[in-house]
């Protein structure tokens, strides 16, 4: 046992707290649609923001003070892995998240790196047997240090492709011993700062090549999870090529990999791409490849990529609501890819955090299963779309030629009467819920 969160106790469901360390909403075991709230949620904590992020940014170095800094020796990664699992424990949340960069030191060679990961992933397998948290995805680090400064599997230099290559099998070995549900790539250096020394063609076509790569290393070691893709537009690069949902569908066709990828879709990624997330959230949904999602938004001041804890429950309700709708997660869940303001400083703020992401997601879960079993979103879209039920529509959609649909609007005298849209009805409607 640490102490680092010495004073503060489990975390509990209390309907009537007025702590602002209780959940009021998140209660395990409530069933929503005919399954356990937890089961519907599948919360995790991210690694690296919570205990590798120091608190620096762009115009300032570390603010946080932590007993497992500085980060570079053995030692120090089990003392972390302590901490984290006891704010597990304080959470109850059932998983957790990691990059192979998070959990141990890189060291100075491929040879160090692969024995300082398999030590803290013994670690971390003890650990998880003894409290019966779980492995939700992991994931390379293929962004921070220099060496991927040009690119990961896209860089022009082809023994960085090879170290990437090396790399994510040994973290896909880590997440299989470990049990977890599915793998995450996010490609922050997987696109370019200029055109001007940019072969654009070629370092697509490496990107896909890896892809394969990764699919073909899941099937031979028998991988049961799903292979995540994480879109974002940008930020590290300028333009990153797995741009949003709608571009990597379209990478993923193109490289033959339907049905082996899905995606990890982040809210705060969505807005950046200039959507929502519940936009995002369809589109995957429509293409079936809705896997799993980072829960965390940005501040819409600075437009940066803040990763906040959510906090906002109509935002969070929306999103639920298109998860709810196509069926739910299977092995995917809600990650709170998030970190603490750099002035909070305090063990207590850590928990304070996660709290509240947890509870806002539970409200916005409640209010989701809410509006889906009233069915008022349902009813009034289906309403609006009534006439393509008709077999005239049908039959036009599925045999009409541009010639055939000339002649019947000429012979019925068709002449369209726009009806409204009913939006600040429906907005109404949802403000009932959340
Ligand atoms: C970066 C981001 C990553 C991925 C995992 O914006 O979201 O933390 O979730 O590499
Ligand atoms: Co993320």
């Amino acid at each position: 046992m640490t102490n680092f969160f010495d004073g503060i106790d489990k975390v509990a469901y209390d309907p009537d707290s007025t702590s602002d360390l209780a959940f009021r909403h998140y209660n395990p075991d409530e069933i929503l649609l005919g399954k356990r709230m937890e089961d519907h949620l599948r919360f995790a904590v991210a690694y690296w923001h919570s205990f590798a992020w120091e608190g620096g940014d762009p115009f300032g170095g570390r603010t946080f003070d932590r007993p497992w800094y500085p980060q570079d020796s053995m030692e120090m990664a089990r003392l972390k892995a302590d901490v984290a699992f006891e704010m597990f424990d304080i959470l109850g949340q059932p998983f957790f998240c990691f990059h192979d960069a998070d959990v141990a030191p890189g060291g100075d060679s491929f040879p160090e790196y692969k024995r300082n990961l398999e030590e803290i992933v013994d670690y971390f397998g003890e650990k998880m047997e003894a409290t019966g948290t779980r492995l939700l995805w992991g994931t390379a680090n293929m962004f921070t240090h220099r060496r991927f400064m040009s690119g990961a599997a896209t860089n022009p230099d082809p023994d960085v492709f090879a170290w990437c290559a090396a790399t994510v099998k040994s973290c896909m070995d880590a997440t299989q011993k470990l049990g977890g549900e599915n793998y995450v790539l996010w490609g922050g250096r997987e696109g370019y700062e200029t055109l001007l020394n940019t072969d654009l063609v070629r370092e697509r076509q490496q990107a896909g090549r890896f892809l394969q790569m990764v699919v073909d290393y899941k099937h031979k070691i028998g991988f049961k999870g799903q292979i995540l893709i994480e879109p974002k537009p940008q930020e590290p690069s300028k333009h990153q090529y797995d741009f949003d949902v709608n571009t990597v569908y379209s990478f993923i066709k193109e490289f033959g990999l339907e049905g082996q990828v899905a995606m990890n879709i982040e809210q705060g990624h969505a807005i950046l791409a200039g959507h929502s997330f519940e936009h995002e959230l369809a589109m995957a949904a429509a293409f079936g490849l809705l896997g799993s999602i980072d829960m965390n938004r940005n501040d819409y001041q600075s437009g940066w990529d803040t990763d906040q804890f959510p906090n906002n429950v109509p935002e969070v309700a929306l999103a639920y609501y298109e998860i709810l709708k196509a069926g739910g997660f299977t092995t995917g869940g809600t990650n709170f890819d998030a970190k603490l303001r750099r002035q909070s400083l305090d063990a207590e703020d850590l928990i304070a955090g996660h709290v509240g992401a947890m509870d806002v997601c539970a409200r916005g879960l409640k209010a989701a299963a809410a509006m889906l079993e009233d069915g008022g979103l349902e009813a009034a879209r289906s309403a609006r779309y009534a006439g393509w039920d008709g077999d005239v529509a049908r039959d036009m959609l599925a045999n009409g030629s541009l010639e055939s649909i000339t002649e019947r609007v000429l012979a019925e005298g068709i002449n369209p009467e726009p009806r409204s849209g009913q939006q600040e009805r429906l907005e109404n409607y949802v403000n009932r819920f959340v």
